[in-house]
């Protein structure tokens, strides 16, 4: 069976500014949270004077001053979209300020001008795990209430700045991480309690719904998305026990997607939260704010995981506490490779939301060989990504609404959870080593052609 993409399938790649922009400093940006966790984002915060300033995302792949020549050869392989994320801090590098840095929205503008050239769409996350650093040393993060009000303020000056420019958007990057890197996505400690963590993502769900609000009284013709890690868990076997310890670790992360498609916390986090003494401040305007819903889903893609009722089974994995599958194979990082997962993913969340969903990244980390002639036979990566995208196609004649497919990374960048180069993800490779060095110079690898060929063919080379 030929697989059949709609005909205005969104085929591009995902980036994400602290892990491709570099230039960490210049033209008036303040520090991020990420700036501040050298060793990877999934950490705590480090003092930032204790480290070495030539450190890998100072500089990253230095989109900051490269990005014409990315676009261009982003748009030799026919994309049609490019996600990017705005730099909160490069528009206010405290977070408080009233008055935006023109020099940061003016970054922006060129980098969308140079996308129209090469007709590519836009899709932009206004906040991809970072925010400025002032707002967690000088507020404690999204502990504070008021940071709905700065982070709407920054949505506000955005959305107004390239209302004619940008028409999808995304709140905050893999949202339902912050349960498991609290500094990444709300800038808390790991030594936070529960009821401070599920207090500070309330603030951001908040945050989040008055953005789409926001988007959809300035720009009623834009869309607006979430966006959530896609950490779908089976049972690790067909005991009831492990069946139900599956649906619980789903709830835990899909409870996201629940209060931003439906306006409301559903009745499982109700018992959560009563079986936890957890209690929330949610005022009656939060619930009112709350009701505003986003118009598509977005989601990441890379693994699957089990769940199992016998807690001595679970191990430390990469990102998650993950039972291994042992039907699976895994990356390099030990990420398991599970392309079915995706195409369950889709039905799962296309029957829980009725919304268009929108595969914002899926790829594969892995150390690319330079070969003696200069070229990288990325065959790993090109298999990964097919056998993904034979499920997508599968989905879509399932009947799943899919707007479109971002590759994770369509170039090589520094990685979120070690801040390493050498987890290479691109279909160009990017002259930088772990330890800096490197000419940064861009080379085409054969995944290039491959992508270029499915593109070209609206997924019919699958
Ligand atoms: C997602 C993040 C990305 C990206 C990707 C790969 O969780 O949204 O920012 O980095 O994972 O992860 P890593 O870089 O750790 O391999």
């Amino acid at each position: 069976m030929s697989i059949q993409f709609p005909n205005h399938f969104l085929w591009g790649g995902a980036l994400s500014a602290n892990q491709v922009e570099g230039a960490y400093l210049t033209d008036g940006k303040g520090l991020s949270t990420a700036d501040c966790t050298i060793a990877g984002i999934f950490s705590d915060v480090v003092d930032r004077n204790a480290v070495d300033t030539t450190a890998i995302k100072d500089v990253a792949i230095d989109f900051y001053h490269r990005y014409p020549e990315d676009i261009a050869l982003f748009a030799e392989m026919g994309f049609s979209c490019l996600r990017i994320s705005i730099a909160w801090s490069r528009i206010f590098p405290n977070g408080d300020e009233k008055q935006p840095n023109e020099q940061g929205l003016a970054f922006y503008d060129k980098v969308f001008d140079e996308m129209a050239k090469h007709n590519i769409e836009p899709l932009v996350t206004l906040s991809h795990y970072e925010m400025p650093y002032e707002l967690v040393k000088k507020y404690g993060g999204w502990g504070n209430r008021a940071l709905i009000e700065f982070f709407t303020h920054y949505a506000k000056t955005v959305f107004e700045r390239y209302q004619n420019k940008v028409k999808y958007w995304l709140t905050f990057n893999e949202i339902n991480m912050s349960l498991h890197e609290p500094f990444t996505g709300v800038g808390l400690p790991r030594s936070s309690t529960k009821e401070q963590i599920y207090q500070a993502i309330h603030h951001q769900l908040v945050a989040s719904s008055r953005a789409v609000k926001l988007c959809h009284q300035m720009m009623p013709k834009a869309k607006m998305g979430n966006m959530l890690l896609g950490a779908v868990a089976y049972p690790l076997t067909s005991k009831p026990e492990d069946v139900w310890a599956a649906h619980q670790e789903n709830h835990g992360w899909l409870y996201f997607g629940d209060v931003q498609a439906r306006g409301y916390y559903p009745s499982y986090m109700t018992r959560y939260f009563k079986d936890n003494n957890i209690k929330l401040d949610i005022t009656q305007q939060d619930r009112e704010d709350l009701k505003e819903t986003i118009d598509f889903i977005s989601f990441s893609y890379y693994m699957s995981c089990c769940a199992t009722a016998d807690d001595s089974l679970r191990k430390k994995g990469n990102i998650l506490d993950m039972v291994p599958n042992p039907h699976l194979k895994a990356s390099e990082w030990g990420w398991q490779i599970d392309p079915v997962g995706i195409r369950y993913l889709l039905n799962l969340l296309y029957e829980r939301y009725q919304k268009p969903l929108f595969i914002v990244e899926n790829g594969l980390g892995a150390n690319d060989n330079v070969e003696a002639d200069g070229s990288i036979n990325d065959d790993y990566r090109i298999n990964y990504m097919n056998d993904h995208l034979v499920q997508v196609g599968e989905a879509i004649e399932d009947g799943v609404d899919v707007l479109g497919y971002t590759s994770w990374a369509p170039i090589d960048l520094v990685s979120a959870s070690n801040a390493q180069i050498s987890k290479r993800y691109g279909f160009i490779y990017v002259d930088r080593n772990d330890d800096g060095s490197g000419t940064l110079k861009r080379t085409r690898k054969k995944s290039f052609y491959w992508y270029q060929s499915v593109i070209r063919s609206n997924g019919q080379t699958l």
